[in-house]
């Protein structure tokens, strides 16, 4: 079993269901099993900001699957849920980002491990530093925890602040952390 985080967004249509639909999803996957849920946090938007703002967490999964296989499962459960993008970064109900897997990293066109952007994201390294601040980071060898303090030095100095919110989310931690199928 491999450790692997996954990055989960919605700022479309019910975010709340969603987001919680897709770790249901994940966990309920053969191959998979939810290790670590984070809070729920409402975000503004990045990169693309004339869009509604964001409901993002971070699951710590264990799995018997290869990136790719993950990968795939990750996107047939966005599939299922209805993902569609009409501008890039824009709008979506789900996004499923696979950040991390162990330590390795892979620089393939459809599947960039570690994901690319988790270093200039706060939505991402907020929720991740809540669950695994003392993850490295296998790229960039700095912690979770370390990389998301620098980020803040980085953001206070061009003076840009994004916020981002812990949300009361009844119900968001009982989602079932068990595996339906066989791992
Ligand atoms: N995802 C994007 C673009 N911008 N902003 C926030 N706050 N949260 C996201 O998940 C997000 C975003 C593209 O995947
Ligand atoms: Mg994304
Ligand atoms: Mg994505």
């Amino acid at each position: 079993m491999t450790p692997a985080f996954i990055g989960i967004g919605s700022n479309l249509g019910d975010r709340l269901a969603s987001c919680r639909e897709a770790v249901r999803r994940l966990g309920s996957t053969p191959g998979i099993r939810i290790k670590k849920i984070s809070s729920l946090y409402e975000t503004d938007p990045v990169d693309y900001l004339e869009q509604d703002r964001f409901y993002n967490a971070v699951v710590a999964v264990e799995t018997s699957l290869s990136p790719d296989a993950l990968l795939k499962e990750c996107q047939e459960i966005e599939r299922q849920l209805g993902k569609t993008i009409l501008i890039p970064k824009g709008p979506r109900t789900i996004d499923l980002d696979l950040l991390f897997y162990h330590d390795q990293i892979l620089n393939a066109p459809g599947l960039q491990i570690p994901h690319p952007a988790i270093s200039n994201r706060a939505f991402v390294l907020v929720p991740l530093t809540e669950i695994a601040p003392d993850f490295i980071h296998p790229a960039l060898h700095t912690s979770v925890a370390e990389t998301l303090r620098r980020l803040n030095v980085e953001t206070s100095r061009r003076d840009v602040s994004t916020k981002i919110e812990r949300i009361a989310a009844p119900g968001w931690e009982k989602i079932p952390l068990v595996s339906n199928g066989p791992s």
